[in-house]
This record gives C-alpha cells, sequence and structure tokens, in this order.
C-alpha cells in the first residue's frame, strides 16, 4: 500500500511504531523496520549516551530506515536533538512538548520531522515551523496524553494542515487502520499492540497485564498536575489518584511515580509499577513478532478497505 507517508519516509507498509520510553529499544525498532514499517528508538527519560548506544546498536542489525522519538520533558533533550543529527538518524518524532526550537537544524540535517500533536493549534504550528508530517495522536493512547478523542482529531488536524497525517490512539488492527485512512490520515502509529510484540523487550508480566486487559481497565493519573498519563489500573494508579484528590503536591505525586515506568518494563512489577497502555488493549489478545502485526493489520485493512 502506497500512501504519502510510505512516499516520505521510504518504508513498504504505513505502519509505524510509538517512540515509547524504556519500551522501544532498538531491538522493537530494527523489528517494525525490517517487518517494514517505520521502528522508533524511545529516547523517554533515558541520558544522551544511552539514546546514543540504541541508535549505533540499530544500524549494526538493520540497514532499513528507523526513527528516534524525543521525549520533550527529558532534561537531556538538547544533547539528544544533537546526536540523531551525529548519527544520521532519518526520522524524528517528538512528544510531550513543541519542538520548535530544533526544527531548523534538523531540516538542515534533512531528517524528516514528525512532531506529535494532540491539537489542531501545535499541528499548524508544526506545519509552519516546518514538520514534515504529524502525528495526530487521541486521548485513547497510553503513556502522556490529550484531551480529544482520535475520532475528533484526525479529521480536524486533516482540514487544517497540507502536510501528511498519521494517526494514532486507539489502533491495534486493520478495522482501526481503515477507519483512520477513512479519517484523513496517510499512516497509522501503534503502540500498545508493539509492547506485546515477541521482539518486545517488556517484561512478561506487564505483557499478560496488557492480554488480560478489558476495555476498562485503564486509568488517567496527573489530571491536576497537567501531565496526564494512561496506563492499566492497579495499586500505584489507585493511591496516585487518591492522593491528588486529596490535594497531594506535585513533588509528592512526582516522588511516587519517580522510576515507575522502568519498574514496570524491566523488574515486571505490576504492582509498583506503571503500566502504560492505551485503551485498546482491551483488544489486544496474543504476542505475536512485528512481521505478523503489520501483515495482518494490512491484510485485514486492504480487504476493508477494498485496495
Ligand atoms: O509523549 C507522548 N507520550 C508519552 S511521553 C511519556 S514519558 C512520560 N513519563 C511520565 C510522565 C510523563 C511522560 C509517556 N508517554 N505522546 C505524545 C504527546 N504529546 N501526547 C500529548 C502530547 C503533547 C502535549 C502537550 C504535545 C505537546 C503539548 O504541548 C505543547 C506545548 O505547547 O508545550
Amino acid at each position: 500500500m502506497k500512501t504519502k507517508i510510505t512516499q516520505l519516509l521510504g518504508i513498504e507498509y504505513p505502519v509505524i511504531q510509538g517512540g515509547m520510553a524504556w519500551v522501544a529499544d532498538y531491538h522493537l525498532a530494527a523489528a517494525v523496520s525490517e517487518a517494514g514499517g517505520l521502528g522508533i528508538i524511545g529516547a523517554g527519560g533515558a541520558p544522551a549516551s544511552f539514546v546514543k548506544e540504541q541508535i549505533q546498536k540499530a544500524k549494526e542489525i538493520t540497514s532499513k530506515p528507523f526513527g528516534v522519538n524525543i521525549m520533550l520533558m527529558n532534561p537531556e533533550a538538547d544533547q539528544i536533538a544533537q546526536i540523531v543529527i551525529d548519527e544520521g538518524v532519518k526520522v524524528v518524532t517528538t512528544g510531550a512538548g513543541n519542538p520548535g526550537k530544533y526544527m531548523a537544524a534538523w531540516k538542515e540535517a534533512g531528517i524528516k520531522v514528525i512532531p506529535v500533536v494532540a491539537s489542531v493549534g501545535l499541528a499548524k504550528m508544526m506545519e509552519r515551523a516546518g514538520a514534515d508530517a504529524v502525528v495526530a495522536e487521541g486521548t485513547e493512547s497510553g503513556g502522556h496524553i490529550g484531551e480529544l478523542t482520535t475520532m475528533t482529531l484526525v479529521p480536524q488536524v486533516v482540514d487544517a494542515v497540507n502536510i501528511p497525517v498519521i494517526a494514532a490512539g486507539g489502533i491495534a488492527d486493520g478495522r482501526g487502520f481503515a477507519a483512520a485512512i477513512m479519517l484523513g490520515a496517510e499512516a497509522v502509529q501503534m503502540g500498545t499492540r508493539f509492547v506485546v510484540a515477541k521482539e518486545s523487550i517488556v517484561h512478561d508480566n506487564y505483557k499478560q497485564k496488557v492480554i488480560s486487559a478489558k476495555d476498562i481497565d485503564s486509568a488517567v493519573t496527573g489530571r491536576t498536575t497537567g501531565h496526564p498519563v494512561r496506563c492499566i489500573r492497579n495499586k500505584t494508579t489507585r493511591e496516585y489518584l487518591k492522593m491528588e484528590q486529596e490535594g497531594a503536591t506535585l513533588e509528592e505525586l512526582e516522588k511516587m511515580t519517580l522510576g515507575s515506568l522502568r519498574k514496570a518494563v524491566v523488574d515486571g512489577n505490576v504492582v509498583e509499577g506503571s503500566l502504560m497502555a492505551g485503551q485498546i488493549a482491551g483488544l489486544v489478545k496474543s504476542e505475536n513478532t512485528c512481521e505478523e502485526i503489520i501483515k495482518e493489520v494490512m491484510t485485514q485493512a486492504e480487504k476493508l478497505l477494498k485496495l
């Protein structure tokens, strides 16, 4: 299937893997790229030196293009923004902020820049700043989220900009892919489905929580702090929400979640860890290889779209 995004990025299928902190390491990114999608290394909150190593390791195991997601709240975002240039990374996506100050340097280096946005306003600003495409990410997503649903955000962003739009949030199969195309998207980005990919290094306890999750099993913490985050409900989300209700300070709340994503991904601590996942976790029922995931999504979508 050819779209403006497959052409822009030189990939076979219009499927992009979310740049998930801790989850999206070089193994996952390379596997998605090898399967014909666009794999992405998620810098998350990691130090710049770690991100550089990840890029170098990805290059050793795939010759296909891959991207790096820069989480803009990372204290070392400035250094990471330079590393992607020095390492010749082909595609950069950004999250949790406005990457405006880096855009000129990235464009100069020939990098395809794809900011993740949760509003029409930021999408338009990114187009003016020179973005090659945007990911319009609905509130169904896991992790740090905006307010609007994918169904409402995607067509409004499509109408507001002339660059290609990639839909994200609540997409995990060919039906979601086909729906995104109907809304005017040129590709999809999936996160939750790739958390349980065979090539994903996520601890099996976390994968099993995603696989057994039902439709209503996620909760959003941090609405009071201005940093809403969606996770599968557990002891940590319940305690966090209780503390928010009782008016806890930002410091108290941050102390509680510090390192909690690592606890879930690396240690498999599903009680005290943050099990970031989207609302579509209820649809994700099995662990598959990245190739199986992409082939299945595309086969189902092509049937529905009668391509
Ligand atoms: O960034 C994401 N999802 C993420 S980042 C992340 S790491 C993290 N861990 C703990 C707490 C907070 C973050 C986990 N998941 N998605 C892309 C995204 N960006 N969603 C929403 C936004 C966004 C929100 C506000 C983008 C820009 C923005 O404001 C722009 C401005 O003007 O500052």
